[in-house]
């Protein structure tokens, strides 16, 4: 074992509270070595792991990694938040008692990382001067090498995000042991994996996995988990699964931003890389501030609701990216771009890489290519023919600056005004393509009730219709009821109300193909809304919501039927009659609802039978 103190000196870092913390865990998990890193250590770790086979050239500039094969996608069963109050126990949480995990988890860290280097990663999730930065601090402790590329990649990493703060203890310690990932028992009654927030002491401790959420820590555990406690134990600031995007009419001058929430793989990176269509560009401009992750506050000047993106890169599905649906994202993941791709198809002879939906067929001639669990595709048998090439929840990892719409105030520590939060999901019948809420306890009672098909980014669960609170599900951080009274708070606070609308790309025909062609046409039912709040069309009014009529959408150059856009433009009353019943089961399970919700479920189901 190396000197732990020479390795915390060189870098620079002095705070007593961080360097007990190392030494503590160095100890515990038996790490041979420590290393603390910064961005600037990018290009060496690089070649450390091309060195050592943990990743594989895939063209100048980018990296080709592949996971365990049963270390894939987040677990939801084995993610749980510890508190040592029972109030935090909510319905989604999986509340359990913080001393049980505590000494569960140092039992199977325990030694865990012999003959391993530890990497400590002194991170920042905020724009640097944010006034949530003190929120936002933490320092990442992990065995894995592949997790430090991507945390370099997907936040700001360094020893100088850890100087001046003003308490020095007010960082989120975030410890990641990778395990033995081939006797760890993933998905059997014996499975051993444990992602644990342990949320009123801001420690997070993960282990079993080297995969994204339940590996990359500052991420979904301090980023969503962490943050979400953190803003509602400090009644400051909300933390969204959300995306953030700019939206710039050029005309008038004016710049719009809208956040919202969509459960994992469900468009939220698409839309916020989104091209206006052709016939719109001339007057539109969308930019990316973030497509994970929002954090939501009062700012005290304007008394205005701001957000900000608290990460640095893009963490994004593969799967049907491509020239037509996002040519942002493949500009974003080009040559020279230090990207990395993760459990896509490659081919070690030609460096290329390739993934379900990147072209219409797979590379015609199969020699050379390997799936995404390294299997040659040549040698498949008839019956595995059909299989896909890629892992369905195989992933892209590039930073903020390879994005070409990125917002040139990305980094600002301000934030931005946010003007409008929308919440959609995969609905494949009842959800129109669009319904604006003006009021607020509506809209987050709209939220608490989105139901949509879960997706292949947690495990096992892809088509199951399901409620995903605000796309928060798998990251509630404490009880529903609380968190729709601080939701209710927050935003309130705001002098001026952001409209709500829930949104929805994904409706299906009989014949299963989606009825609205999505991706760069998603902007115009935005730009719809944010002329309805600006008075400038009214819509129509419905039970659950205002829809535009066909004539307020500007719809030139979209290819769709007039029987499919009646279709999405339509409620149907008889089968939201049928979900509000299903909403009265959901929300009842919550405890301590606020009334405001309620009354807002109870004036929809009134509206609906009265219409
Ligand atoms: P996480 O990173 O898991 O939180 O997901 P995300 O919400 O950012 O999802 P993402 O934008 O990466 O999209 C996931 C999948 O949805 C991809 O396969 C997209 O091609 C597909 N998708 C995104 N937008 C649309 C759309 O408008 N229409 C259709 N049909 N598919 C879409
Ligand atoms: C999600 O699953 O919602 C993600 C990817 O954004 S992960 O970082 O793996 O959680
Ligand atoms: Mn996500």
């Amino acid at each position: 074992m190396v000197d732990i103190d020479a390795a915390l000196d060189a870098a620079g870092l002095k705070n007593p509270h961080v360097r007990e913390y190392v030494h503590y865990w160095a100890d515990l998990t038996g790490a041979e070595r420590v290393e603390v890193v910064s961005a600037a250590d990018d290009t060496r770790l690089i070649a450390e792991a091309l060195e050592a086979g943990e990743l594989d050239p895939a063209g100048d500039g980018l990296y080709y990694s592949r996971s365990y094969v049963k270390d894939t996608a987040r677990s939801e069963e084995r993610t749980i938040v510890a508190t040592n109050d029972e109030k935090d126990k909510g319905v989604y949480n999986n509340w359990r008692p913080a001393s049980e995990m505590t000494s569960l988890l140092e039992e199977r860290m325990r030694g865990a990382s012999a003959g391993k280097t530890m990497y400590v990663i002194p991170y920042l999730m905020a724009p640097p001067g944010n006034a949530l930065a003190p929120y936002a601090t933490g320092v990442e402790l992990t065995d894995a090498r592949t997790v430090v590329l991507h945390m370099i990649r997907m936040s700001r990493v360094g020893a100088e995000f850890l100087e001046g703060l003003e308490d020095p203890n007010q960082f989120v310690r975030a410890v990641h042991v990778t395990g033995d990932l081939e006797n760890l028992g993933q998905g059997t009654p014996d499975d051993k994996r444990y992602f644990v927030t342990v949320a009123d002491e801001r420690t997070i401790l993960h282990f079993g996995s080297s995969y994204g959420g339940n590996a990359l820590l500052g991420k979904i555990a301090h980023g969503l988990r962490q943050a979400a406690y953190d803003g509602w134990a400090s009644r400051k600031f909300l933390a969204e699964q959300y995306m953030l995007i700019g939206i710039k009419d050029k005309q008038t001058g004016k710049d719009y931003h809208i956040c919202g929430g969509f459960p994992s793989a469900s468009g939220k990176t698409n839309l916020a890389m989104m091209l206006a269509p052709d016939v719109l560009g001339d007057r539109y401009h969308v930019s990316f501030y973030g497509d994970d992750i929002a954090w939501l506050w009062v700012d005290e000047a304007s008394g205005k609701l701001y957000g900000m993106n608290p990460e640095y890169g893009v963490f994004g599905v593969a799967k049907d990216t491509n020239e037509g649906t996002n040519p942002t994202a493949l500009a974003s993941i080009a040559e020279g771009t230090q990207s990395i791709f993760t459990n896509i198809a490659y081919n070690p002879v030609t460096k290329e890489v390739w993934w379900e939906g990147r072209t219409p067929e797979p590379p015609a001639d199969t020699a050379g290519w390997l799936d995404w669990k390294g299997a040659p595709i040549a040698d498949r048998t008839a019956e595995q023919a059909g299989e896909p090439w890629a892992h369905p929840n195989s992933r892209f990892t590039t930073t903020l600056d390879n994005v070409p719409n990125i917002a040139a105030d990305y980094n600002a520590a301000a934030g931005v005004p946010i003007d409008a939060i929308i919440f959609g999901g995969r609905t494949r019948d009842r959800e129109p393509l669009i319904r604006a809420i003006t009021d607020l306890a509506e809209g987050v009672y709209d939220g608490l009730t989105l139901g949509a098909e879960a997706t292949s980014a947690a495990e096992g669960k892809e088509g199951v219709l399901r409620y995903d609170p605000m796309s928060n599900r798998p990251f509630m951080a404490y009880g529903e009821g609380d968190y729709a009274a601080h939701y209710l708070k927050i935003v309130g606070a705001a002098k001026e109300q952001p409209i709500f609308a829930h949104v929805n790309w994904f409706q299906r025909g009989d014949d299963g193909r989606f009825l609205w062609p999505g991706y760069r046409d998603n902007l115009r039912p935005l730009l719809w809304l944010l002329q309805l709040k600006n008075g400038e069309v009214s819509g129509r009014q419905t039970p659950v919501g205002i829809i535009p009529t066909v004539e307020e959408l500007n719809l030139d150059g979209v290819d769709i039927t007039p029987e499919d856009l009646e279709t999405i433009l339509t409620i149907d009353n008889a089968r939201w009659q049928q979900e509000m019943g299903y909403r009265e089961e959901h929300l009842k399970q919550f405890d301590n609802l606020p009334e405001e919700i309620w009354e807002a479920h109870r004036r929809v189901t009134a509206a609906l039978e009265q219409e």
